[in-house]
């Protein structure tokens, strides 16, 4: 029995030191040490040996198991060791790569512009109010000043869903929502997308206006010039200057159109411009006593004003794009020129 050990021993330490995996060295724990292992064997037939030597013998197998336990340990430690040095060693990171380019979006001119303009008049005390694209066409046109079959509606050609609803041609809809929702004063931007069925160089069917309004106890035309000006001169250069031409729009009394002095020639004269030296940027104007009454206001005590300006034109005049076709193609080799 003894020599049996001994010889498992000798067997044990020789197919330890040749393993060179760790598959390998688990392969050879189980030999010795598994349920069926050679060891297991030699200590089920310790009940064959006579009662008088089966103490020393007891003591020889557990010596030996645990000889070959640590000695199975020790050369798992050092396989598993050798194999993460090896993973590491072919893993390894070599930090001075450039990494991958992680492209960027950007944010669109328009939605830039729009930003700022949001920007300047919040920072004025102005918030902000929002309403429906599909709109009834009581607020977009009948409380506004301009009843079915009014002249005026053909200065807005519209896309009409039903008899009532439409795509909303202006953002001038939302000012009678927030006038029939709030009391004076009242001082609001409503930036948003509208549509009108329109196509060419300077017209797209859908596009986006922001409008303005202020109601209030004195509210005058000079305040509408100098919040315009103050306006203009933020969003393009200090010098800016801004003109007004008198118009018509139901929904103001006076109207006017408003120009900015060209921001490439500074009102000298140039391509943009058209030689002018003066750019149209937006409709503004004292607002119809007609509208305050309809949106239940007193307009012997309140006057408001309002304007409204069309996002892509002023893009356009902003960054001096020539085409506003170009702004909703989303060319990347434009876009990127935002960023
Ligand atoms: C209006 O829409 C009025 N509601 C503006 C207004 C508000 C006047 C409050 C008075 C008081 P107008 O139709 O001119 O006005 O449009 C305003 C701006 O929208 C224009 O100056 C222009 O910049 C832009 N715009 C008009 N039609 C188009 C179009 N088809 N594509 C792109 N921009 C347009």
């Amino acid at each position: 029995m003894m020599e049996k050990i001994a010889k498992l021993i000798e067997q044990a330490q020789s197919d330890i030191a040749a393993s060179n995996t760790l598959a390998q060295i688990n392969a050879v724990k189980v030999k010795y040490l598994g349920k069926s292992g050679e060891l297991t064997q030699l200590l089920r037939g310790m009940k064959d040996l006579a009662p008088e030597d089966r103490p020393a013998a007891g003591k020889f197998v557990n010596q030996a198991r645990d000889e070959i336990t640590e000695l199975t340990d020790k050369k798992s430690k050092e396989l598993a060791q050798a194999e993460t040095d090896e993973k590491m060693l072919k893993e390894s990171i070599d930090i001075t790569l450039d990494g991958n380019a992680v492209e960027r979006g950007s944010l669109h001119p328009c939605t830039l512009v729009a930003n700022e303009i949001v920007e300047i008049f919040t920072s004025m005390g102005f918030s902000i109010a929002q309403g429906p694209e599909i709109e009834l066409d009581k607020f977009c046109f009948q409380m506004l000043n301009i009843p079915p079959d009014h002249p005026a509606r053909d200065m807005q050609d519209t896309f009409y869903i039903t008899d009532e609803a439409l795509l909303r041609t202006h953002t001038s809809s939302v000012q009678a929502r927030a006038m029939l929702k709030s009391k004076p004063p009242i001082r609001i931007v409503c930036p948003g997308k509208v549509y009108r069925p329109d196509d060419d160089a300077t017209h797209s069917p859908m596009f986006q206006q922001i409008e303005g309004l202020v109601v209030d106890e004195k509210v005058t035309l000079c305040d509408l010039k100098g919040l315009l000006e103050t306006f203009a001169q933020k969003l393009f250069d200090q010098k800016t200057k801004v003109r007004f031409r008198p118009s018509f729009f139901p929904f103001t009394e006076p109207s006017v159109e408003v120009d900015v002095t060209c921001s490439v020639c500074h009102g000298k004269g140039c391509r943009i411009c058209k030689g002018t030296g003066w750019i149209e940027i937006l409709g503004a104007g004292i607002v119809n006593p007609k509208v305050l009454e309809n949106c239940g206001i007193d307009s012997k005590k309140y006057k408001g004003l309002a304007f409204g300006l069309g996002i892509e034109r002023t893009t356009m005049i902003k960054y001096g794009i020539p085409d506003m076709r170009i702004l909703f193609e989303n060319d990347v080799r434009f876009l990127k020129e935002f960023k």
